[in-house]
């Protein structure tokens, strides 16, 4: 078994589903976000990547991406039950997002969602050279750290939740609240999108397990875990070469005119996910429409929903709802040849994303609440012009660092329809310094700076530098 000094845990490889028989494969651009994040530091750095490949049973032995291995873990057709559409998405993930829908407790998924996090420890523990660090990520794997400690004391631990952390009113409800939150203390750095959540695990290690805890650091079991807030972010070069590519430049003109060349687009970019406010922000545009404000000849709305977690009833029933209100919009507000709002209910290419953002005027990004969102940082990237206005709620983790967008609580209708039509008369000048003062803050905070920032905190002495080359900023 070959062995790595950096180790990533995570539910899914980085990998399309389909890798060619050949063995070639590429980054897999995952709707989660997660791989998206992750692609830039790993690729120059020897390191193993373990996740789930997709698909059930045996998992296949899977080549290396360049310098990174990956090592599958397997999941049966009850584990994805139990673990990942059950305990990960049905409870913890509504629960994390301010219950906006109501979490589901159903008591065997406990058991499955505690045997798979241990399968994922025990192969994270298999690929760990002596002394390496493995990071593991978000809600799905919240034990891991706890059990990989048992396993491997030797080893530098790490979790970074990219969810929000639930202040203690809304954690309290788990039944399983004490294994979750000793399941992350088995880390020495403990990593959030934001303070605030770093606040909230503070106070429920002390509620909870009496532990002395601050914002920064939790003792327990005569050890310290450090916390903090470390903002995520995405690979702005990357985007940045995107949007000035000839043939992005073109594709964008090309949209433009086929959405037949309109004084304004609007544009909103989410996973299918009832977290992403996709209906408030569908009842602010009808309303918009219906008053007048809004004239379908004028102005047109993209709705890029990406299909997500499709076996969930509820994201099932989500989908319904949200195409049955575009459906009644466009059949309300639209003419022959020009519907009121664009709907598209598939994955898109990273080029076809960048000429979408390109293409826009003003990007709606309206979650109820959110960890971080990199569609609204995406966006921002995509703008080598300087033009164009970010529509941005509160409670998406992004808020804090994009503070010159357009910020909204989208749980107010009016004050959502308000700021939409700001954001569409706003002047150039105007929409040119907000834009400017974003682009230079994601300049100096990429997905570099948030890797490297979380890793040299996790290696404080410095040892895994030395190993992996993964210079600390
Ligand atoms: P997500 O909830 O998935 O991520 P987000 O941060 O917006 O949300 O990331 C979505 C990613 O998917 C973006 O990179 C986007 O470009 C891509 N994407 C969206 N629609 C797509 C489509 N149709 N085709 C292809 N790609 C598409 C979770 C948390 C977030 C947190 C991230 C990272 O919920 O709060 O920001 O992890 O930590």
């Amino acid at each position: 078994m070959r062995q790595s000094s950096l180790v990533v845990v995570a539910n899914r490889l980085p990998l399309d589903d389909n890798a060619a028989p050949d063995g070639a494969c590429e980054w897999r651009r995952n709707p989660g976000g997660l791989a998206s994040a992750l692609h830039a530091i790993l690729a120059p750095t020897p390191a193993t990547w373990v996740g789930w490949a997709g698909g059930v049973g045996r998992a296949p032995a899977l080549p290396d991406v360049g310098s990174l291995r990956l090592r599958p873990v397997s999941l049966t057709e009850d584990d994805l039950r139990g673990y990942y559409e059950g305990f990960a998405n049905s409870t913890l993930w509504p629960l994390y997002h301010d219950a906006v829908q109501q979490p589901v407790f159903q008591r065997d998924w406990w058991e499955t969602y505690r045997t798979v996090n241990q399968r994922f420890a025990d192969a994270a523990a298999e690929v760990a050279e002596e002394g390496a660090a493995v990071w593991v990520q978000d809600y799905h794997l919240q034990l891991v750290p706890r059990m990989l400690r048992d396993l491997r004391p030797d080893l530098l631990i790490g979790f970074f939740m990219h969810v929000p952390f639930p202040p203690p009113e809304l954690f309290m409800q788990l039944p399983r609240r004490v294994e979750l939150l000793r399941g992350m203390l088995g880390a020495d750095l403990v990593g959030f999108q934001r303070e605030q959540a770093a606040h909230n695990f503070a106070q429920l290690a002390r509620k909870l397990l009496g532990a002395e805890a601050t914002d920064q650091t939790v003792a327990i079991d005569g050890r310290t875990v450090r916390t903090g807030a470390f903002p995520i972010s995405i690979d702005v070069a990357e985007m940045r070469a995107l949007v000035t590519r000839p043939d992005v430049v073109s594709q964008a003109k090309q949209l433009r005119h086929d959405l037949g060349q309109p004084k304004r687009v609007l544009l909103s970019v989410d996973r299918l996910d009832y977290t992403k406010g996709i209906e408030h922000r569908l009842t602010a545009y009808s309303e918009l429409l219906r008053d007048g404000y809004v004239k379908v000849r004028d102005t047109v709305m993209v709705q890029v929903a990406v299909p997500s977690r499709e076996r969930v009833e509820s994201y099932q029933e989500l989908r319904d709802r949200i195409e049955g209100e575009v459906g009644r919009i466009n059949g309300e507000y639209g003419r022959v040849g020009e519907p009121a709002i664009h709907y598209l209910n598939q994955p898109f290419g990273r080029a076809q994303l960048a000429a979408l953002y390109q293409t826009a005027d003003v990007m709606v990004v309206t979650p109820l609440r959110d960890g971080m969102n990199l569609v609204a940082k995406e966006f921002v990237a995509a703008r080598e012009d300087g033009s164009g206005a970010l529509v941005l709620s509160e409670f998406a983790g992004s808020a804090a660092e994009l503070e010159q967008a357009f910020l909204v609580n989208p749980h107010d209708v009016d004050g959502l329809k308000e700021t939409l039509l700001r954001a569409m008369q706003a002047d150039r000048a105007d929409l040119a310094a907000r834009m400017a003062a974003m682009r230079r803050h994601l300049a100096g905070h990429d997905i570099l700076v948030w890797a490297r920032a979380y890793l040299s905190a996790l290696d404080d002495t410095g040892h895994l530098a030395t190993l992996t080359g993964v210079a600390p900023g």
